[in-house]
C-alpha cells in the first residue's frame, strides 16, 4: 500500500510518526509532500521551517517542547549576529540548525533543486518516508496586514515570529504559486498512491499553500486515490498554534465542522472524501464529506498510530 501525506511542520511532522509506525505494520510506503510556503532566506541562509519541523521529528533530533529546531541547541550565533547589530534581530538561528540551512543554501547555489537538497540532508537522518518539496519553484506564504498605518505585505515569518500574529490581518497570499510547478517526484507518487491523508495541519498557512501550486491541487482532486483529513481543530480550538487566528481571518468557524467545510467535498470541486474529527466534536456536519469521531489527541506514538488506522479505515 501507498500513503502519500500533505503536511505542514510540527502537527503534520507528530501525525507523521503514527503514519510510519502504522505503515511498518503493514508493510506500507509512506511519502509525504510538505509544505514550502514558510520558506525564508535569512542571513544569506534558506530555512525551511516545515521541512525541517519534519526531518527532525521522524530523525528523532526535534526539541520536544519549542517543536521545531534542534534538541540540545545552542545559540552562540543568534548571540553573535545580534551583537553586530544585524537584522532580522527576530529570528533566530539555532547553531546545530545552522549547518542544516548551511548545507542546503550551498547546494541550492550550486544549482542543485530543493527535493534533491531535502534528499541529501534524510540521508544523515533517515526520516524512514520519502519527503518532497511540495514544490522546487518559489512559493511564499505572504500576509496582507496594517502596519503602522500601513497597508502591507510581509513574509510569514515576520507575521508570526516578529508580530506574534498580532497586528490587523487582512489575507495570506501564495507568491509564486500560479507558475509553480509540482515538486520532483509528487505528481507521480500522487498518481500512485492508494490513499493521501491531509495531515492535522494548519489548513490556511500549511495546507492551503501546497495546494495553491495548481499542478499539484488538480492531481489531488481528479486522482483516484481517497482523500481523508484529520482535523487540527479539536473542540473548537487548535490544540497549539496560530490556526485559529488564520481562520478567523478568513471568516471560516474555528471548528472541525467550519475547516472541513472549507476543505469541501471532493465530489463538489473541493478536497476531501473522508473527514476525521474529535470525538469531543461528535455530530459535526460537513455535507457531501464522510465523517467520523475518533480521538484526535496525539499523546504518543500509539494513540497517533491508531488514529491513521482509523483515518485508512474511513478511506475505505
Ligand atoms: P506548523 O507548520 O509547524 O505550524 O505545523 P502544522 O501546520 O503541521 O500543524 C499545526 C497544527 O497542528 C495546529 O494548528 C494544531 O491545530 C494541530 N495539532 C497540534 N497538535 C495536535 C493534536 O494533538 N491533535 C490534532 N488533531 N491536531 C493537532
Ligand atoms: N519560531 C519562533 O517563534 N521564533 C524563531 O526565532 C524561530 C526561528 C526558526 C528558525 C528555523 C526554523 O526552522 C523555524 C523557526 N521558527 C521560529 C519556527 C517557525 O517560525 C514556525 O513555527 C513555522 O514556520 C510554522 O510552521
Ligand atoms: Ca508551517
Amino acid at each position: 500500500m501507498r500513503i502519500v501525506v500533505l503536511t505542514g511542520g510540527i502537527g503534520g511532522a507528530r501525525f507523521l510518526v503514527g503514519v510510519r509506525a502504522h505503515a511498518r505494520a503493514i508493510g506500507a510506503e509512506v511519502t509525504a509532500v510538505v509544505n514550502v510556503g514558510d520558506d525564508v532566506r535569512m542571513h544569506g541562509l534558506q530555512i525551511c521551517p516545515d521541512l525541517d519541523s519534519v526531518m527532525y521529528t521522524l530523525g528523532g533530533a526535534a526539541d520536544p517542547e519549542r517543536g521545531w529546531g534542534r534538541v540540545g541547541e545552542t545559540w552562540v550565533v543568534k548571540e553573535e549576529l545580534a551583537k553586530y547589530g544585524v537584522e532580522p534581530s527576530w529570528f533566530g538561528l539555532g547553531d546545530k540548525d545552522t549547518a542544516t540551512h548551511l548545507v542546503r543554501t550551498t547546494m541550492l547555489n550550486a544549482g542543485y533543486p530543493l527535493s534533491a537538497v531535502t534528499a541529501a540532508l534524510c540521508e544523515r537522518w533517515q526520516p524512514g518516508i520519502t519527503m518532497l518539496p511540495a514544490t522546487d519553484d518559489r512559493l511564499e506564504t505572504h500576509v496582507v496586514v496594517d502596519v503602522d498605518g500601513e497597508r502591507k505585505a510581509i513574509h510569514f515569518q515576520e507575521w508570526w515570529v516578529r508580530h506574534r500574529g498580532d497586528v490587523p490581518t487582512h489575507n495570506f497570499v501564495f507568491r509564486g504559486a500560479d507558475t509553480a510547478k509540482p515538486g520532483a517526484g509528487v505528481v507521480d507518487a500522487i498518481g500512485a498512491a492508494d490513499v493521501i491523508l491531509v495531515a492535522p495541519s494548519n489548513p490556511v498557512v500549511s495546507i492551503a499553500p501546497i495546494l495553491a501550486v495548481p499542478a499539484l491541487r488538480e492531481a489531488v482532486t481528479s486522482g483516484s486515490a481517497p482523500v481523508v483529513g484529520v482535523s487540527p481543530i479539536i473542540g473548537g480550538s487548535p490544540v497549539r498554534g496560530m490556526a485559529d487566528k488564520c481562520l478567523a481571518t478568513l471568516e471560516v468557524e474555528v471548528s472541525a465542522a467550519g475547516v472541513g467545510r472549507m476543505y469541501g467535498p471532493r465530489a463538489d470541486g473541493g478536497l476531501l472524501d473522508g473527514w476525521l474529527i474529535d470525538t469531543s466534536d461528535e455530530g459535526a456536519q460537513v455535507p457531501g464529506v464522510r465523517t467520523r469521531a475518533v480521538p484526535l489527541w496525539m499523546r504518543d506514538e500509539e494513540t497517533t498510530a491508531r488514529m491513521v488506522a482509523d483515518a485508512l479505515d474511513l478511506a475505505r
